[in-house]
């Protein structure tokens, strides 16, 4: 394991902050030792930057763990931090989203707009029924109304299930009924790609089948907003338009304190089994965790920075980073309705020009695709505005690390390389840009009051210098408070397997270093065993991609009769080398470039030169689907991906 893993660890480059950075960074060395103190302390001081209706005096409770309660005796409105107090702070005028449709139409909302919206919207669902604990769906694209939507559930104390805009009719059916939803708000459609794509008749799809269900039917009206101006089908009676409903609603509506542990929203995300797991978060741990890490990780600066998360608010990184943290601070943030790559492939980078993005947060598998377009896309934008750059998602190679940081941070902006997941609500493992010197690669260390360490099967710490299982020591604000509906699933999922020590299992693999940073090896369900010996999907991953021929990669372990598993590669290959070589040429090459990389026992089996690989909506590769592949059977279910018609190019490709 050590040889192979050693590719990445030799990995020696090292970037200081740069010094007017560290000069006026919001996260300062001292928060570590604060925190190391006292993290009750620590944390209590955090939450006390959020305005609460009544103070907490209690920080955290302990006694029943897994289950965590925090500042648990304060009450708060989670929709009045984020907005009204801005507002009567004097920052009304400030904006709060500047979005841009795909098309290319652009609204400006000032949180002074934005907070009477939310009154608004807060006063109509208020008038439907809808009051605290209530479960809503929201269905929207991106657009400010998914955002006021999210916070108007909010500050009624109901508590939102966002479900992806991607998802089908199915997916939607069963979270609806998982959460048991009273209200759904969607929109007629959103542009993708060029196109109108529809939403409210996958709604439509999902509630007729209601019909032939045991279960009650529990939605009892359907909010829609026209935004696509797809012709879309009426139910009377249950479906109401936003424009009919909205406007007239009136915008005073006074924010009433709910308890800190109140649900905030539910969402859903992929287990080991086939069912999602509803992962739910409360308010006052939850805001807090996201509020501060947006400040001290993404150094926001409320009064002159332009944030920008490219995340879908579907996701977890769009709850936190798009609705919650970015406007509890106050910050003024890029909001944007399409793809990357429409209708041009430099779409981003017109708008970072355009606004003035300062602090970008996106995902690895975003720039590996800005990367195998090639500069020349982006030569003609300035991109000089940006001062800070964000990873969240997956392991960044060091490869696609240097990229970002030379073509799009122009050679200076620090990257903050950010582990976290639904889970956990905010960011957990990063480094704070003004303070940390960055390793390409890594995700380095724990966050202020945040405990992590890496441990063998048995709990037991490995040592710097080896590998193990990513685990959390302590409780932290943030964390999920359980899975909807299912505690038993809770418990065995995250804390059964390290119970005696009241560890919290992340079923991600990770290594130390010999400075005790932390480097994410993938999920441990991707660890391959050849021959005996462990071998990370993400460190071959990452060997290919450092081939000046390759574009992406992805890796799985293959059944094999003789070695248990074998290494099989899917290879994107840039362009440019495709016309100059032989794809068979390239495969050979690379199979021994990964035996010069890692070592013999690393080189793969099988290097499939592919157009295309599979990968869910947030961008996530499917390895699952690719080992049927490479195992020679069927492919199973493909309805998660982005793009289904993927595996039939690829399956075509491999044979
Ligand atoms: C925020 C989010 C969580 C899983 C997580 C891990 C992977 C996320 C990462 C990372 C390496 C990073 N992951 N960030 N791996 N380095 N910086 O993505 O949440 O969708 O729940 O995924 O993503 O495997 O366990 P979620």
């Amino acid at each position: 394991m050590s040889s192979q893993i050693d590719h990445l660890l030799n990995e020696d480059r090292r970037f200081a902050p740069p010094a007017d950075f560290a000069a006026n960074a919001v996260g300062t060395a001292d928060l570590y030792s604060r925190a190391s103190e006292d993290r009750d302390a620590f944390w209590a001081e955090q939450a006390r930057q959020l305005h609460w209706h009544r103070p907490f005096t209690e920080v955290l409770d302990w006694t029943n763990p897994p289950f965590a309660q925090w500042f648990a005796d304060g009450a708060l409105n989670v929709a009045y931090n984020c907005l009204d107090r801005h507002v009567e702070a004097g920052y009304g005028d400030r904006v709060a989203l500047l979005w841009e449709g795909e098309p290319g139409d652009q609204r400006q909302v000032t949180y002074a707009e934005l907070t009477a919206e939310v009154k608004r919207v807060a006063n109509v669902m208020e008038g439907l029924g809808i009051g605290q604990g209530d479960r809503v769906a929201i269905y929207l694209p991106m657009i400010p109304e998914a955002i006021a939507a999210m916070l108007a559930v909010a500050r009624i104390g109901a508590v939102h299930s966002v479900v992806f805009g991607g998802f089908s009719a199915d997916s939607l059916r069963s979270r609806i009924d998982d959460a048991g939803a009273r209200l759904v708000i969607t929109a007629d459609g959103g542009y993708r790609k060029g196109k109108v794509s529809p939403l409210k008749p996958a709604v439509d799809q999902a509630l007729a089948a209601a019909s032939n269900r045991s279960e009650q039917e529990t939605v009892e009206h359907v909010l829609v907003v026209k935004r696509g101006g797809n012709r879309v089908k009426w139910v009377e009676d249950r479906d109401i338009w936003w424009h009919d409903v909205v406007p007239q609603a009136s915008p005073e509506h006074e924010a009433q304190a709910f308890p800190a542990e109140n649900p905030l929203f539910i969402l859903y995300t992929s287990g080991t089994t086939g069912k999602p797991k509803g992962i739910l978060h409360t308010s006052g741990g939850y805001l807090t965790q996201a509020a501060f890490t947006n400040r001290v990780v993404h150094d926001i600066r409320p009064e002159s920075d332009v944030f920008w998360c490219t995340a879908d608010i579907g996701w977890i990184t769009g709850h936190s980073y798009v609705a919650y943290g970015p406007l509890a601070n106050g910050a003024t943030q890029v909001l944007y309705e399409g793809t990357p790559d429409s209708p041009h492939p430099a779409r981003w980078w017109e708008l970072v020009e355009k606004y003035g993005v300062t602090i970008l947060y996106t995902a690895p598998t975003a720039i590996r695709s800005f990367m195998k377009t090639g500069r020349s896309a982006l030569e003609n934008y300035d991109l000089s505005s940006i001062r800070l750059l964000g990873s969240v998602g997956e392991p960044i190679n060091p490869e696609a690390w240097m990229w970002y940081h030379d073509v799009i941070g122009g050679h200076v902006a620090p990257i903050v390389d950010t582990w976290w997941q639904t889970e956990t609500g905010a960011i957990m493992i990063s480094a704070l840009p003004g303070v940390t010197a960055l390793k390409p690669g890594s995700a380095q260390v724990p966050i202020p009051g945040i405990g992590v360490d890496v441990v063998d099967e048995s709990g037991e710490h490995v040592g710097n210098g080896n590998g193990g299982l990513l685990v959390l020591t302590e409780p932290w604000p943030s964390m999920l408070r359980g899975i909807w509906g299912d505690p038993e699933r809770f418990v065995e999922t995250y804390w059964e397997k390290f119970r005696d020590r009241g560890y919290y299992f992340a079923g991600d693999g990770a290594r130390l270093d010999d400075d005790g940073d932390v480097w994410l090896l993938g999920r441990v369900d991707d660890v391959m065993n050849v021959s005996g010996h462990r071998l990370s999907t993400t460190e071959i991953e990452s060997a290919l991609v450092a081939h000046e021929a390759t574009a992406e990669a992805a890796v799985v372990g293959a059944a094999d009769e003789t070695t248990g598993q074998a290494v099989v590669a899917f290879v994107i290959l840039k362009e440019s080398f495709l016309r100059a070589h032989s794809p068979e040429g390239l495969a050979q090459q690379l199979r021994l470039w990964v035996g010069e990389q890692i070592g013999p026992i690393a080189r793969p089996r099988d290097i499939y030169i592919v157009s295309e690989l599979p990968k869910t909506r947030s961008g996530k590769i499917m390895r699952r689907l690719l080992r049927d592949v490479a195992e020679g059977r069927d492919v199973g279910d493909t309805t998660t991906l982005a793009d289904t018609a993927v595996m039939s190019v690829i399956s075509a490709q491999v044979r």
